[in-house]
């Protein structure tokens, strides 16, 4: 029995434009969920796994798989339908899973024969036992997994040439922000996997440098963070040699010894949403948990990268509470914070999500032609309608913060700094290389969207 697994394209996203700026090859991830469902395939199925991001092949001259499984975020759907359609056309079935089929199940099963819900670990067995005998039911709801149930993800299929490899060691955000889809798909609860097994998995990783996927590596609790301290001894013991980054929140910054283990267990970088420069839009999105003790985020930073982490930093623009002028508060903030790599994004209703359902009923959602204007949900361009800025303000902003922390006399100044002070300066350069050369790109897009959509002034 032949299996092909899908990753679609979105040719909007920078790890898409490789061939455009090269310094975007940094930004090549594996995409993990297809790794992990190949290691829930039992050894009858023969997987072949294509992530879209590297080349779209031609899949009409390919062997005839029996099954088609097709992963999706949001900012994918449209082209995953599209992928669905032609191997439906060919006869072949096409089953279809991740957060954006789980999140518009109704939407997503006009498009392809089956829909996984939810987390796969639990129904993916019985999925591939109805394909086989021709049986497929429409829905399967995952549920959450159990996370000794796990398998090791099969990092062997996907060939050399990606700038990280990826592994999960826990599933679930004990905070709850607006914007984000994660508690509404793996739950508040924070699930760990076994480390034995995160250990073992390293092992099986071909790349030296690694995005630990999980939405908040360190969590919230004081327990939270002794599993984290755990997993860094262990990882330090078993000698796993990955230089690797995470997702953490700030409170990382407050445990000097976690710091410490994290730095000899090969974190380089952290990635920390900081979300607004500014109070009442961290209130706005529900994050006061980076509020927690009167934080001071400079002091937060400068203890981080005192044990030589690098910190990429979050920012969201078009709150309610934001107005003209944000973009550049927002550059000038990060880099007096001494963020070293800085991610703007739109304020973006992502399906499930709460910001969702208030701006729905608010009638706010604005890039609203769907499956199609799906695409446009990559956070990097304006989808709703804002309180106090256009669309057309929105692109200004961006452009002005982007091209403000990202100006050569910034990225210089960030590369000296951080040339004796860092594990690795060069990935840090490499990043700001890649935002920086994105700049005129994402100008021509912004031209060409602002073309086909009423911006606005
Ligand atoms: C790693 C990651 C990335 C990597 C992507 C690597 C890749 N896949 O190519 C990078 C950094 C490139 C990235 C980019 C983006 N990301 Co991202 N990302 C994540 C993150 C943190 C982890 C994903 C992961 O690997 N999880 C581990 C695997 C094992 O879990 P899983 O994907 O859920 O898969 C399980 C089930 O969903 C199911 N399943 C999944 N696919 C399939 C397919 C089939 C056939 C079946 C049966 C089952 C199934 O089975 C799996 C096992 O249980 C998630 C948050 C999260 N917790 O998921 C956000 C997340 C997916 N990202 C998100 C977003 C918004 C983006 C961006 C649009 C913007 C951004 N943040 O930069 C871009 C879009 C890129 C694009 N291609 O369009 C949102 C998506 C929400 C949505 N509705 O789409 C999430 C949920 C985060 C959030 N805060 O809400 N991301
Ligand atoms: S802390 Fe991060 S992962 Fe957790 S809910 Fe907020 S945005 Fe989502």
């Amino acid at each position: 029995m032949r299996l092909y697994l899908i990753n679609p394209s979105n040719q909007l996203v920078a790890l898409a434009k490789v061939k455009q700026n090269w310094w975007n090859r940094y930004r090549r991830w594996k995409p993990l969920s297809l790794l992990v469902l190949g290691g829930l395939t039992p050894p009858e199925w023969e997987v072949t796994l294509v992530d879209e991001n590297v080349g779209v092949p031609d899949y009409a001259a390919m062997p005839r798989p029996d099954l088609v499984g097709i992963t999706s975020f949001t900012s994918q759907a449209n082209r995953a339908y599209a992928v669905a359609a032609e191997f439906r056309r060919l006869g072949v079935p096409v089953v279809m899973g991740g957060i954006h089929a789980t999140m518009c199940l109704e939407e997503a099963s006009q498009h392809v024969d089956s829909v996984v819900t939810g987390e796969a670990e639990g129904v993916w067995a019985q999925v591939l036992e109805d394909a086989r005998n021709g049986d497929l039911k429409r829905v399967y709801a995952g549920e959450h997994a159990n996370m000794e149930g796990v398998p090791l993800a099969r990092h062997d299929l996907l060939p050399d040439g990606y700038a990280l490899g990826a592994i999960q060691t826990t599933r679930g955000c004990p905070l709850h922000c607006s914007f984000c889809s994660v508690t509404a798909f793996n739950g508040r609860g924070y699930r760990q996997r076994p480390i034995d097994d995160v250990v073992r998995e390293f092992g099986l990783i071909r790349e030296k440098r690694v995005l630990i996927v999980d939405d908040n590596l360190i969590g919230t609790r004081e327990e939270h963070i002794a599993r984290a301290k755990d997993l860094f001894r262990a990882m330090i013991r078993a000698d796993v040699r990955k230089a690797w980054i995470a997702q953490v929140t700030i409170n990382m910054a407050d445990d000097d010894e976690l710091l410490k283990l994290a730095s000899k267990s090969g974190c380089e970088g952290v990635f920390i949403g900081f979300e607004s420069p500014r109070v009442e839009g961290l209130l706005e999105v529900g994050k006061k948990f980076n509020l927690r003790d009167g934080r001071d985020f400079k002091a937060s930073i400068d203890r981080i990268h005192r044990h030589k982490i690098l910190v990429v930093g979050s920012f969201i623009i078009g709150l309610d509470t934001d107005e003209r002028g944000i973009g550049r508060q927002i550059a000038d903030t990060s880099s007096r914070y001494g963020v070293d790599i800085l991610n703007a994004m739109f304020l973006t209703p992502l399906p499930g999500t709460r910001l969702w359902k208030e701006m729905e009923s608010e009638g706010r959602i604005a890039a609203n032609s769907f499956p199609e204007d799906w695409k446009y949900y990559t956070l990097l361009f304006p989808v709703a309608q804002y309180k106090n800025l256009s669309w057309a303000d929105m692109l200004r902003e961006m452009d002005e913060c982007d091209g403000t922390f990202f100006s050569r006399r910034r990225v210089l100044r960030r590369f000296w700094g951080n040339l004796c002070r860092m594990r690795n300066p060069i990935f840090g350069l490499a990043m700001d290389l890649s935002y920086r050369n994105n700049l005129p790109l994402n100008r021509k897009t912004y031209r060409e969207f602002s073309l086909a959509h009423d911006v606005g002034a």
